[in-house]
């Protein structure tokens, strides 16, 4: 798609420095960022490059401020810049950045995560919610000596090779769903599974008996839009793989401390037997996690044979930020009880505006602080159904929504997030942007 043509303007300007910073970065940089969604390339027009952020806005490099509610894709719980991680991280980068060697900061996030995730005995940090991934499939893979895995149509689970076969995300984003470049050797031993289809799981452990180490699932979907799963599904799931000697993988890099202290595993009441985590966990820094049962996480070098490493592997600043955003979630439980009427005024905003806008073949979906609108006629209950959403009217949604300074996810595949910094000013101007957003959409 040309990208060049089409700008985006803020309330109508044009934005400028923006538009300039991202010719030059397209010399230097595959499509101008460093991950594929930042583009815009589905929503059309050129990226907003981002100045800085507090609270619950940011601003670009043309001056625009935004009331943001993609929050970097889920990390910032606490909204941008919070003085107490902020403080913490500078005290911690005063002391050096990294040793290459184990640090207090890692024992003392590992304690807190174990502490609060139900499933977590034993936590190994890494750097993303990619490596978490792929070291958590390896490590079943070893434990159960199986090499098959079972992943979910719609589920995005990182950019490693085994999952990028019908993935969520970006993939979507760009009607990728399988990329070039992963071998059949590779696509071989993943199976794709319908989310929400728990006659489809069963099926497909009939037909590959005693071969599947595990099923890695998103307890609630957040890479095909919002997708919630139908009841009896998860503990279906958790039944099978108990059955079949399969190990089951949460991976909560979105609902990890989002949609609970203990994310959904804690809030469904399901005990997974390995967790993948990222996001919130490293307080805006590149961090992801894996944890499990202490059987199943001492096969991982240098304890067992199941090799993983990272250079910058439990980072001791990324460390203090995740910590100290975890200990404050921790110790202010009532913030998801906030996070949750903010999520409810909203819900009701934006019900009352699809009534009274004219607009038809819209579907808001809200679990706590993460929703998402689809402009689909149905109910979405899986990736078949997502796809069947227009993005053409998400895109001129997206672009109404950017004018009236409301900054969403630049993709219909993507979802919202809250913090604990918004305020009901931001959502009552989210609902009165969407309104007339959603007017002109459908006028
Ligand atoms: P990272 O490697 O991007 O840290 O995490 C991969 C990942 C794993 N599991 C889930 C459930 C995820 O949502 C993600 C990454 N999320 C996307 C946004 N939906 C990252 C945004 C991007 O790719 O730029």
């Amino acid at each position: 798609m040309d990208n060049g043509s089409l700008q985006l303007t803020f309330k109508g300007v044009l934005m400028k420095k923006s538009s300039n910073l991202y010719n030059e970065a397209c010399k230097y940089i595959p499509g101008g960022v460093n991950s594929p969604v930042r583009a815009f390339r589905s929503v059309g027009g050129k990226p907003i490059f981002i100045e800085r952020g507090k609270g619950s806005k940011i601003w670009d490099i043309d001056g625009n401020e935004y009331i943001d509610f993609v929050l970097s894709w889920g990390p910032l719980i606490l909204g941008h810049a919070d003085e107490r991680i902020v403080n913490a991280v500078k005290e911690s980068v005063e002391k050096g950045s990294s040793f290459g060697a184990p640090t207090k900061a890692e024992v003392d996030i590992a304690r807190l995560i174990v502490e609060m995730v139900p499933s977590i005995e034993k936590v190994r940090m890494v750097n993303s919610g990619t490596e978490a991934t792929m070291s958590a499939i390896r490590l079943a893979r070893a434990y159960t000596r199986r090499d098959k895995i079972v992943k979910f149509n719609g589920c995005y689970h990182g950019h490693g090779d085994s999952f990028l076969i019908k993935a969520g995300s970006g993939s979507l984003t760009y009607s990728l769903p399988s990329s070039p470049g992963v071998t059949k050797c590779v696509t071989k031993n993943t199976i794709i599974a319908e989310y929400n289809d728990l006659e489809n799981i069963k099926k497909i452990f009939l037909e590959n008996k005693g071969e599947i180490s595990s099923v890695i699932i998103e307890p609630i979907a957040g890479n095909m839009g919002l997708v919630l799963p139908e009841m009896d599904f998860l503990n279906g799931l958790r039944e099978i793989t108990k059955e079949e000697g399969s190990l089951l993988i949460f991976d909560e890099v979105i609902t990890g401390f989002r949609v609970s202290k203990g994310g959904a595993q804690e809030y469904f009441g399901i005990t997974p037997d390995l967790t993948t985590l990222g996001k919130i966990i490293g307080g805006g820094f590149p961090v992801g996690a894996f944890g499990g049962r202490s059987e199943i996480m001492n096969i991982l070098a240098p304890d067992g044979p199941v090799y993983q490493a990272g250079t910058l592997s439990g980072n001791p600043v990324a460390m203090i930020a995740g910590y100290h955003t975890l200990k404050i979630l921790k110790e202010n439980p009532d913030i998801y009880n906030y996070l949750d009427k903010l999520g409810e005024k909203l819900e009701d905003g934006i019900l009352d505006n699809i009534k009274i806008s004219g607009a038809k073949g819209v579907q808001f979906v809200r679990f706590g602080s993460l929703s998402c609108l689809f402009f689909n006629n149905d109910k979405v209950k899986n990736a078949i159904d997502a796809l069947n959403s227009s993005t053409e009217r998400y895109s001129a949604y997206f672009k109404e929504m950017i004018k009236r300074g409301i900054y969403i996810a630049p993709s219909q595949f993507e979802i919202s997030f809250l913090s604990s910094a918004h305020g009901r000013d931001d959502i009552e101007n989210f609902i009165k942007a969407n309104y007339s957003s959603l007017k002109t959409v459908f006028d």
